[in-house]
């Protein structure tokens, strides 16, 4: 097991759109488990490959308060969705910067297991968020670039100044 590195917004790898998982091999599960440790440690709810500059179709999730009900997409595709939700987000690759995103409220998503199993999986409220968060990562979209320019700009400064002071 190892704890890998998150890259950290702004960096270009974080635009990298992420290619399907071919196949579901032991290597693959030795990425999962790397990144389950990954988040767990971070303390996090969700991290996709893409954050660890590895760019294959595969997501990690656990929303429970145990940190026991891991949640693992591989090439999740959405198949359908309804309504509409403002949630306040927050991600391992932009620390320390909270907003809103409008995503759905709910979702069915398609994926794979671990095992290479397909599945399906209606999500609701904080899940369906994350989800959807966690599948624009691999498609090279960061949370904050929802947000308007001037939005984005007291972020980025906002980032760059807890950088500093940490160097
Ligand atoms: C994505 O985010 C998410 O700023 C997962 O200093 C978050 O795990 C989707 C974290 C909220 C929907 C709602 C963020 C940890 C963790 C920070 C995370 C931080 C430390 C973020
Ligand atoms: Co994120």
């Amino acid at each position: 097991m190892a704890i890998l590195k998150i890259l950290q917004y702004p960096d270009d790898r974080l635009h990298t759109v992420a290619v399907p998982v071919a196949k579901v091999t032991d290597k693959t599960r030795l990425l999962i488990k790397d990144m389950a440790e990954t988040m767990y440690a971070a303390p996090g709810i969700g991290l996709a490959a893409t954050q660890v500059d590895v760019h294959e179709r595969i997501i990690v999730i656990d929303i429970s308060e145990e940190h026991n009900q891991l949640l693992v997409l591989i090439n999740p595709e959405i198949v359908a969705n309804s309504g509409q939700s403002d949630y306040e987000e927050g991600c391992l690759s932009v620390p320390g910067i909270y907003g809103k995103v409008r995503r759905a409220e709910s979702i069915t998503v398609q994926a794979i297991d671990a095992d290479g199993k397909s599945f399906v999986l209606d999500a609701q409220g904080l899940l369906a968020v994350c989800i959807q968060h966690e599948m624009d990562h691999l498609v090279g979209k960061v949370f904050v670039e929802y947000w308007s320019a001037l939005k984005q700009a007291r972020a980025l400064a906002k980032l760059k100044k807890k950088q500093r002071s940490i160097m």
